[in-house]
């Protein structure tokens, strides 16, 4: 321990140890419930996050003062409306370190976003014996709609492969990148594993060979600061919910000379300039990509979620959730019985494990009768629990507001479970 005298400054404390989760709960209206009689303990952030009463008042306040459709009327509140989503796709922007605003697409969410690349920029760019590489620890929404491109282009879907503690043979996928290879498609982190990629190493190559590269941050950008220029990528999507905003929104990010030059992705009103019944000249990006009514209160919610977590501070979250998983996989790694899925050296906020002898389906349902929400199954990305040997894990995934005494629980959960189902 580090003594200190009345003349000498104590050091200033470390990011994480400065971090009070508790002062930023008291934020979250959902967390401060009981379930079956014990302080719910919310370890499934992973799948969504809970929202923070800014952004909860934020939507409310739309729809009560400014809920109308936008870019449609010159009323007041078409106006108020248009300004708000225009505000967000700005907060996003900023978010990011997008280089301009019409760089952002607001779409429903991750997958819709990743579809919107492979029907649009894919359909024009991959062809016949054309390759897209994709790595072994992929959500589903990152593996089917290059599966379907495939399908209807006739291109290859190439797999880079893991280690075993879960993270990408670098050489095999450098390997697998050649000069037919047209798109690479890679998870910032991993949902089953918490594996952090090394994106702009991969971006760095993927481009050296030619291919675009679609980056998937929806488990990245609720913890960390992420930079898109600085990742090297073309594409970087994310959902809204699963980073303290609303459901039903989130966000395509392109770079302008690629989405400049790509076809719109569904047709409708909002992404035309003009229609005739002879021929119909597309709006410019991103209102090109936003066919139709858009979330505006989805938007104005991650607006709200962002200036949250740029109060908070997105590089202290990042040390204080790098804490907390060093503590939970120490603790829960010390559960007889339980194995660790995922043990890359650098990981984010995504605790897998399996007990042995026990479905992780029966630990779930056990763990929620003590108040303790986790996911148990194959969290929609099951070659990598083909390629660990398991039907499912339980995944404990922290956020922002998570305690150690909320790991603490879970450990003395996890033992008990043992006993009465082991
Ligand atoms: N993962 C999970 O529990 P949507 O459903 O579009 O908001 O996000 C899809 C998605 C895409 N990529 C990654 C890496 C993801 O983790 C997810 C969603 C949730 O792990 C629900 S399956």
């Amino acid at each position: 321990m580090t003594r200190t005298t009345a003349t000498q400054p104590a050091p200033p404390p470390t990011a994480a140890a400065a971090f009070d989760p508790y002062r930023w709960r008291a934020d979250f209206p959902a967390l401060a419930q009981e379930i079956h009689g014990r302080p719910l303990v919310y370890l499934d952030n992973a799948a969504t996050t809970h929202k923070p009463r800014p952004v909860i008042d934020a939507v409310q306040r739309y729809y009560e003062r400014d809920n109308a459709n936008v870019h449609r009327g010159v009323h007041t509140l078409s106006v108020r409306a248009t300004e708000r989503y225009e505000g967000a796709r700005a907060a996003v922007r900023r978010f990011i370190n997008a280089p301009d605003s019409r760089e952002v697409v607001f779409v429903r969410g991750a997958t819709e976003a990743i579809n919107l690349v492979a029907q649009s920029y894919g359909r024009t760019h991959v062809g016949s014996g054309d390759e897209i590489l994709i790595t072994g620890m992929e959500h589903h929404s990152n593996i089917v709609p290059w599966q379907m491109l495939c399908e209807q282009t006739g291109a290859v879907l190439r797999v880079a492969p893991l280690n075993d503690d879960g993270e990408v043979l670098l050489d095999e996928y450098e390997r697998l990148l050649t000069s037919r290879t047209r798109i690479v498609a890679l998870t910032h982190v991993s949902n089953a594993l918490g594996t952090v990629n090394p994106v702009i190493e991969m971006a760095r190559l993927a481009r050296h060979a030619g291919a675009a590269v679609l980056v998937d941050g929806a488990q990245a950008v609720p913890h960390q600061p992420v930079d898109v220029r600085a990742l090297g990528c073309d594409f970087y999507v994310f959902s809204a919910h699963k980073t303290f905003g609303p459901m039903g929104t989130g966000v395509l990010w392109g770079r302008a000379e690629l989405l400049d030059r790509m076809s719109p992705y569904q047709g409708g009103g909002e992404m035309i300039r003009s229609v005739t019944f002879e021929k119909t000249v597309y709006a410019e990006p991103p209102a090109r990509f936003e066919a139709g009514t858009p979330n505006v209160a989805g938007a104005v919610g991650l607006g709200a979620a962002i200036d949250y977590l740029d109060h908070v501070g997105r590089c202290a979250i990042a040390a204080y959730e790098r804490e907390l998983l060093a503590y939970a996989t120490e603790r829960v790694q010390a559960v007889p019985g339980v194995r660790l899925i995922g043990t890359a050296r650098e990981k984010a906020s995504i605790l897998s494990f399996v007990m042995e002898g026990i479905h992780a389906h029966d630990v779930g349902t056990v763990l929620d009768q003590m108040g303790i929400a986790i996911r148990s199954g194959h969290h929609c990305a099951q070659p990598v629990m083909q390629r660990f040997g398991v039907p499912a894990t339980c995944r404990a995934s922290l956020a922002l507001y998570n305690t150690r005494e909320d790991i603490d629980t879970l450990v003395y959960a996890l033992a008990r479970t043992r006993e009465v189902l082991g």
